[in-house]
């Protein structure tokens, strides 16, 4: 017999195909049917119509009951009709409230499955007859949430849908090669960023970024753990939804920074022309169609396309009412209460953060307020991805700011986000400052941080490496030779492993456990200038955040790179999970967490891209009592040593009671310990802080490891 796990990979495998099973073993679908008869035994329903209806499903002849009319025009209801209506090889956003239902629909269906067999049964029913992204997103979504399918592991959606990640023209010359190459030859295409634009357009410096397929993999798998309007109530779902974007904003102006380009400015002005255009050479899901493409200068319209129907000044409307939310203190509910935005509040009472994100998000389940305030970052994403043809005169499809997959290829998607971002962070400004009590630890004193890569102290290299995927998972290059791999080769940025090594004496005569915090940011702005703590502070990246417990005494830290807290090391291909085997253990924690964790950075990119002469970073270390930071988890809940400060931990709480991004959220202190604070490095008066500089260099050359 299979393993269930294979059985996985069949179904994921070449998501294009069309329904093989054979006609004797077909209506399983008596479950469909019945799941429909449900919608059509609504009241208002007669028992006959019901009857009439269920015997054109099962196919079997009807039968007119005596007084039975057929209403010629109504055609008869589709089993997982709301599914079923997104054309195959168009685009499926998650950002569109009708695509969500449908989404829903499949997902609740494909959750009715009891075993892996029984959810292949149902997957092959509904192979081929919906739309492709969202076959993929329904069993990806079930086997990450059912519990007896959690030890299951989802490949890499590079394999799944190629086109995501290389253009047409690439696929093209694979297929030709495999059709060419003789049985014994492996067909290897390489692809690198460099050929998606040219040097002419300064955004394209930061191709390598838009472009890599570690974070646009994250961002399609983030979106899949914390979808919006499938009724996820995650803790803090909404908090980590500001985070984990500032986060990436953080980490991509970065890189911006490296290659020579200023911060990203938000896109707030939506009056004005979009300066840069988007070309992504890319097809859907496998099906040859193009995605939309936008070019320089481009206006954003009001969309009267089915998937958007919105204006730009619903955009306009639902910002005003965030901002007067922001600036009274307070929300209003659907039934017009006052609802008082604060972080300074106790669990499970909600922070401001998190309800205001809920509403700008925005999920209509959470929002308080889902009709008045709208769904101004999700609509956002629509308008942008429909700028090209507004009201589909020339049926375009959308452009990939409609596909968290996609998304962030596009600069403009950072410029959209930022703005988002600066909506919470003219919250975040309303908020008091840590008090030096909450920042201080003072029975413990980080003596040094350091960094340590290849025999060097406080040097860090980046370069360039390949990663092999095969795209035949996805595709079919050769119908002759099905089974033959046919690789892409895909260039990304890379590093050398690093560790760092972190002196700290307890001062107490008792063991003391502690969280460490770990967040780098670049020391100086595009001018080359140091910044102040507030122009500073929206630039710390978090490289890292565990718990240590301190023994008496000094304490000698030493912890690698490579086990960071946002980063996923447990992104497999197709074949690597072919040839592991099952876990024996289902219910072991690395085995029950498993596809939740999945979620998280690629490790390749926790470090920005650095300069080929050099440049300087700031590494700065805080260490805060364990005791005030840790949630009380349910029973039975483990913790997860993967992605967790990005992806929290399947459950169960998210893992760190502070804020997120404490202690860079807020303003600071006007005074600490009787001194102004400027800089980021006036918080080292504090004895549980340390600053230590370090210098990033970019070598242009292959790193293997
Ligand atoms: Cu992740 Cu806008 O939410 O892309």
């Amino acid at each position: 017999m299979e393993s269930e796990q294979k059985q996985v990979l069949n179904m994921l495998q070449r998501p294009f195909r069309l329904q093989t099973r054979k006609q004797e073993k077909q209506p399983r679908s008596s479950r469909i049917v019945a799941a429909h008869v449900n919608l059509l035994s609504a009241p208002g329903r007669s028992e006959s119509e019901v009857r009439l209806n269920t015997t054109i499903l099962t196919g079997h002849p009807i039968v007119f009951d005596e007084g039975t009319r057929v209403v010629e025009s109504q055609p008869p209801p589709q089993p997982l009709a709301l599914a079923r209506s997104i054309p195959r090889g168009t685009v499926f956003s998650i950002f569109v409230k009708s695509h969500r239902l449908a989404a829903k629909e499949l997902c609740d269906y494909f959750m009715e499955a009891s075993s892996v067999k029984e959810l292949e049964e149902m997957v092959e029913e509904v192979q081929g007859l919906v739309n492709e992204k969202l076959f993929i997103f329904a069993i990806s979504f079930v086997i990450t949430r059912k519990p007896e399918m959690r030890h299951l592991r989802l490949p890499s959606i590079v394999e799944i849908f190629p086109s995501m990640f290389v253009p047409v023209t690439t696929l093209s010359e694979m297929e030709h090669e495999a059709k060419k190459s003789t049985p014994d030859q492996i067909v290897v295409t390489k692809y690198g960023p460099e050929f998606s634009s040219t040097h002419l357009k300064p955004e394209h410096r930061v191709a390598y970024w838009h472009e890599d397929y570690g974070i646009n993999s994250h961002h399609w798998h983030w979106h899949l753990v914390y979808p919006v309007d499938f009724g996820v109530k995650k803790d803090r779902k909404g908090e980590l939804f500001f985070y984990m974007h500032q986060q990436m904003l953080a980490r991509y102006d970065m890189d911006r920074l490296s290659v020579g380009l200023n911060r990203v400015q938000k896109l707030s002005n939506w009056r004005i022309p979009i300066p840069d255009g988007y070309f992504p050479k890319l097809t859907i899901n496998n099906s040859g169609q193009t995605w939309g493409s936008r070019q320089d200068n481009t206006l954003m319209q009001d969309s009267s396309r089915v998937e958007v129907r919105s204006k730009v000044s619903d955009l306009e409307q639902w910002h005003s009412r965030i901002m007067e939310a922001i600036h009274q203190g307070y929300l209003v509910d659907d039934k017009g209460n006052q609802i008082k935005l604060t972080d300074t509040v106790k669990p499970p009472e909600k922070r401001g953060i998190d309800l205001l994100s809920d509403a700008v998000e925005a999920d209509s389940s959470l929002s308080l307020n889902y009709s008045f305030y709208g769904s101004l970052h999700n609509v956002g994403h629509m308008l942008i991805a429909a700028v090209h043809d507004p009201d589909y005169f020339h049926q375009e499809n959308l452009g990939v700011m409609s596909e968290t997959g996609t998304a962030m290829r596009d600069p403009v998607f950072y410029r959209w986000h930022k703005y988002i971002d600066d909506i919470f962070q003219q919250y975040k400004l309303t908020q008091p400052p840590y008090t030096a009590e909450e920042l201080s630890l003072s029975s413990v004193e980080v003596v040094s941080v350091a960094v340590e890569c290849q025999s060097q102290k406080n040097q860090l290299i980046t370069g360039w490496s390949t990663r092999d995927f095969e795209a035949s998972r996805g595709l079919d290059f050769d119908n002759n030779k099905p089974d033959k791999p046919v690789i892409m080769q895909l260039k990304h940025l890379n590093h050398h492993p690093f560790v760092y090594n972190i002196e700290v004496i307890n001062s107490s005569s008792l063991p003391k456990e502690v969280t460490v915090r770990i967040f780098m940011a670049p020391k100086l702005n595009e001018k080359g200038a140091e910044m102040n703590f507030m122009e500073q502070r929206l630039l710390w990246a978090e490289m890292d955040r565990f718990t240590h417990n301190l023994k008496p005494g000094p304490n000698h830290i030493l912890r690698s790179s490579t086990s960071s807290s946002i980063t996923n090391l447990n992104d497999f291909t197709f074949r690597d999970l072919e040839k592991q085997p099952n876990p024996d253990n289902l219910v072991a924690p690395e085995n029950t967490l498993f596809n939740f964790c999945g979620c998280g950075w690629p490790q390749h990119m926790l470090l920005p891209r650095g300069k080929q002469e050099g440049m300087s970073f700031e590494l700065f270390v805080m260490v805060t009592d364990w005791n005030q930071d840790k949630v009380a988890q349910p029973d039975g809940a483990r913790s997860c040593s993967a992605a967790a400060s990005f992806c929290g931990i399947l459950d169960a709480l998210y893992p760190d009671g502070r804020p997120m991004g404490f202690p860079f959220d807020r303003r600071p202190l006007p005074m600490l310990l009787n001194r102004h604070v400027e800089r980021t490095s006036d918080l080292t008066r504090l004895s549980n802080i340390a600053m230590q500089d370090i210098t990033i260099t970019f070598t242009n050359a292959k790193i293997t490891q």
